[in-house]
């Protein structure tokens, strides 16, 4: 079999770091063969052509074909799987508002030409900032095909709170389970540690132990330095997440594509879960079932989580109404 992917931003920083491990069988397995279209606006072109040419000296066994291409109906054909990493990013003096503008003029007219040319049964991943927010805009904008194949990217954040936990905990992080995103992909996210269990078992009492009064941390130190992890990673290394963000879109379209054992982390359509406003794209806890993803029903939820998970929905419906006031929905 050959699943035709398409990337777009394949020029830029996240979209070189996976490429190639596409190539090499990490998205899907080693037995899948994969045709790469790399969508690009004219001045990332270059870039992702000599990506291209890198690929091609990899001499991927699995790779059958690249194609580098500006034209979104040439980018999308035939996509099974579709990774919206390209975006505009915020410039010097741009409002918020702004940046949903110029996003939605991206996010909508590519959501247009997936429902044009992508197969039957595409699924879309957006990675591209802000996330939530366009895949909601490329969602609405691809008449025919069901808001439920757009997801957008938490998995980085989840992964973000489960490593910090782990160091916390003096665990190996693969130990940590159960610890879901709620929300938007910004600042205002929510980790979540009500449920994490390390080794099986609920983490309060080896987390009391160690840090003391749990709610001050978690509010405190925790969650904090969770959602400021991406302004933490710039600060330090002097440039945005690029390979954790890649490794984390691997695994998010890995786990859509194959299923989990497991809950994870996805902004998926709201249906009214949990209070979610219908229609809105917004990260819960998950599984990928039958390559579909299901939100996790029926946990119970504190009114300290409550706060939390409606400061930060609030957020993503300011975000619907400015995009909506602007006539972009
Ligand atoms: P880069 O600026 O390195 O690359 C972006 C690329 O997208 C550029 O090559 C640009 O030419 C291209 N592009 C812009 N408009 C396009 C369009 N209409 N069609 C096709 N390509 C287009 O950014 P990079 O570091 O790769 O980050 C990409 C996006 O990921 C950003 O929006 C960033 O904010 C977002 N992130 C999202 C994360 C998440 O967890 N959801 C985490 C990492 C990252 O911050």
């Amino acid at each position: 079999m050959t699943t035709t992917i398409t990337l777009t931003g394949a020029g830029g920083q996240i979209g070189y770091a996976l490429l190639f491990r596409i190539a090499a069988g990490d998205l899907l397995g080693p037995d899948e063969k994969v045709r790469l279209r790399l969508l690009e606006i004219p001045q990332g072109l270059g870039a992702a052509e000599g990506a291209a040419l890198e690929l091609q000296d990899g001499a991927f066994g699995l790779l059958e074909h690249v194609e580098v291409t500006d034209d979104p109906a040439v980018g999308f054909d035939g996509a099974d799987l579709a990774l919206l990493v390209g975006a505009r990013p915020r410039g010097p003096g741009m409002e918020r508002g702004d940046l949903l503008a110029a996003n939605a003029g991206i996010f909508g007219p590519q959501g247009a030409a997936i429902a044009a040319h992508a197969a039957e049964g595409v699924r879309v991943t957006v990675v591209g900032n802000p996330a939530n927010t366009n895949a909601l805009i490329a969602a609405a904008s691809a008449d025919g095909v069901p808001a439920e194949r757009f997801s957008a990217l938490t998995r980085l954040d989840e992964n973000r709170a489960r490593a910090q936990l782990a160091q916390t905990l003096a665990v190996p992080v693969d130990t940590i389970r159960r610890l879901p995103i709620w929300g938007n992909h910004s600042a205002t996210q929510f980790p979540d540690v009500s449920y994490a269990t390390v080794g099986g078992q609920p983490v309060d009492a080896a987390l009391e132990a160690i840090v003391g009064d749990v709610p001050t941390w978690l509010a405190e130190t925790f969650i904090p330095r969770v959602a400021k992890r991406g302004a933490e990673i710039i600060q330090v290394r002097g440039s945005s997440s690029v390979a954790s963000a890649a490794n984390a879109t691997i695994e998010h379209v890995r786990d859509w594509v194959r299923g989990t054992e497991d809950w994870t982390s996805a902004g998926v359509v709201s249906h009214g879960e949990y209070g979610v406003p219908e229609g809105l794209i917004s990260s819960f806890p998950v599984r990928s079932v039958d390559g579909g993803w299901q939100i996790v029903e029926g946990l119970e939820v504190s009114d300290w989580a409550r706060a939390r998970i409606d400061a930060s929905v609030a957020e993503l419906v300011e975000e619907r109404e400015a995009v909506r006031s602007l006539g972009l929905l």
